[in-house]
């Protein structure tokens, strides 16, 4: 009875290698999001994906909280607002939710439903900033953005209304410090993905793939296990586009009027899809200990000597609650077995099982959600034991997602050869950097140019493979979300 249960939840979720079912089981059965919601591009949390959200954004909030306030701007944007900056109207007039009536009254000004919120925070910005003593502003806000959305639509990673989008806007006085902000925004990017054990490549993004109204783009990407790039977040250098449109000034100290300069970045919850998706195996979902919502299981292993056991999982569980752990003691009548598998499903970084010969001990059972192994540890510490794995889970599993990427990145000098490897995950070729090349490139293998790498990873040498010039500048070319 007990193995025939066991065998069908094992049977509920596919194999890790059909990504894409995979994916969209997991987030059922994992709980993560409701994908029935009854309208395109529209998903809803459940409460535990809630959870893996807070823990998540927590992280963000804590990186961006360091030298950024937190701020609150509405969700409609008027016409008039909206209609100023050329080149931002260009890239997002496809894609903007307009809210045309007030109950049975056609609106003067349609308002449009924010698809980003620099037309938005930026008349405000107009107004706050009157001096260089105002500057730098670095403010961010949650929330959430609709962009109508034509190519497929996906949960977590193409949604029509992107719940859980952080976006950061900066004013600068010069356009040096506005780069001086990028940097800093890519440097706390890979951060918080460090956090996460998610492993990125940060590119600066070709200039027909910038954002609209900015001056560059920087970008970073992950590796999905399909072999896909996800861009988990961009910075924007705006330069003084938006200042001159918006009429951003401030007074120099020699009481010179001169325009500001800007930048944006944003991250949303394609950072939780990455977060299941590069994790997780063929048992379900896998989280660093940091972001999981239970972090640690305990599951007694009665045989006679119940009483004890129980009083034993008992105290470990009040202990780890002590210590802050989030620790969930399962006492329900399901068979050990059974457990296991609902747990490791749910991520849980650790299990703890403590049964008749971990008592004589006077220890528990450890096992580890990421790699299987198992070690005895005593009950006395059993806190200080749980604490001093997260962090080498963490390490562990980023180390092994970087491996993972790592591996799937192909030296290319041919255009051929990299049609080929794009099915196995990121081409490098050398790229004179010409736009005209670039676009050639793209054409000839059906497939986007990333940027050219910061790091080594951009840098080597060879001929771009459009028109022969030398050059020491490496592109990466992927299939993308
Ligand atoms: N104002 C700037 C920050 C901005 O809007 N940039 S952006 O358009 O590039 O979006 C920021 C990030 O949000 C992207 O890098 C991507 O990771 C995510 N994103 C964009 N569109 C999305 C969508 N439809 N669904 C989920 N995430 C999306
Ligand atoms: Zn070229």
């Amino acid at each position: 009875m007990a193995e025939k249960q066991t065998d069908e939840k094992k049977a509920v979720l596919p194999a890790k290698s059909d990504f894409s079912e995979w994916y969209n089981e997991l987030l059922m059965v994992g709980e993560i999001m409701d994908v029935r919601y009854p309208v395109k591009g529209l998903y809803v949390w459940f409460p535990f994906g809630f959870e893996v959200r807070k823990l998540t954004y927590a992280v963000i909030r804590e990186l961006l909280d360091k030298d950024h306030k937190e701020a609150l701007f509405p969700l409609l944007i008027p016409e008039t607002e909206f209609m100023k900056e050329a080149e931002h109207i260009k890239g997002f007039e496809n894609e903007v939710y307009w809210v045309t009536r007030g109950g049975k009254n056609e609106l003067d000004v349609k308002l449009a439903l924010r698809p980003t919120s620099e037309t938005a925070i930026y008349p405000m910005y107009k107004i706050w900033v009157r001096s260089h003593a105002d500057l730098p502003i670095k403010i961010y806000q949650i929330v959430n953005t609709f962009r109508y959305e034509t190519k497929h639509t996906r949960p977590l990673i193409r949604l029509r209304e992107i719940t859980s989008f952080k976006e950061a806007h900066t004013v600068h006085a010069t356009w040096d410090e506005a780069a001086l902000q990028v940097k800093e925004a890519v440097r706390i990017y890979q951060e918080f993905y460090r956090r996460l054990a998610i492993p990125t490549v940060v590119s600066k993004r070709p200039d027909w793939d910038k954002f609209p109204g900015a001056d560059y783009t920087m970008a970073v990407d992950t590796l999905m296990p399909d072999n896909k790039t996800l861009q988990v977040g961009t910075a924007h250098h705006l330069a003084d586009n938006f200042a001159k449109t918006f009429d951003i000034k401030y007074e120099d100290i020699k009481g010179e009027q001169k325009y500001a300069h800007q930048t944006c970045y944003g991250i949303s919850e394609r950072s939780i899809a990455a977060l299941i998706s590069v994790h997780g195996d063929d048992k379900g979902l896998v989280f660093p200990p940091e972001v999981a919502p239970v972090q640690v299981v305990i599951i007694p292993i009665l045989f006679g000597k119940s009483d004890e056991i129980t009083r034993a999982c008992r105290a470990a569980a009040e202990r780890l609650r002590a210590e802050g752990i989030r620790g969930a003691l399962d006492e329900s009548d399901e068979r050990p077995g059974a457990k296991y598998y609902k747990w490791e499903m749910k991520g849980v970084p650790l299990r703890v099982e403590i049964g008749p010969r971990d008592l004589k001990n006077n220890a528990a059972t450890v096992v580890r959600r990421d790699t299987g192994a198992k070690e005895s540890v005593p009950l006395d510490n059993i806190a200080g034991e749980i604490k001093n794995r997260f962090e080498n889970i963490r390490r562990s599993l980023f180390e092994r997602a970087e491996r993972s990427m790592r591996e799937r990145i192909f030296g290319c000098s041919t255009l051929e050869e990299v049609k080929d490897k794009i099915q196995e995950g990121i081409a490098r070729i050398p790229w004179c950097g010409e736009r005209e090349c670039g676009l050639v490139m793209e054409n000839e293998v059906g497939a986007g140019i990333l940027g050219v790498p910061e790091g080594e990873l951009g840098r080597g040498a060879g001929t771009c493979p459009v028109c022969g010039k030398g050059t020491e500048l490496m592109a990466i070319m992927a299939k993308t979300y």
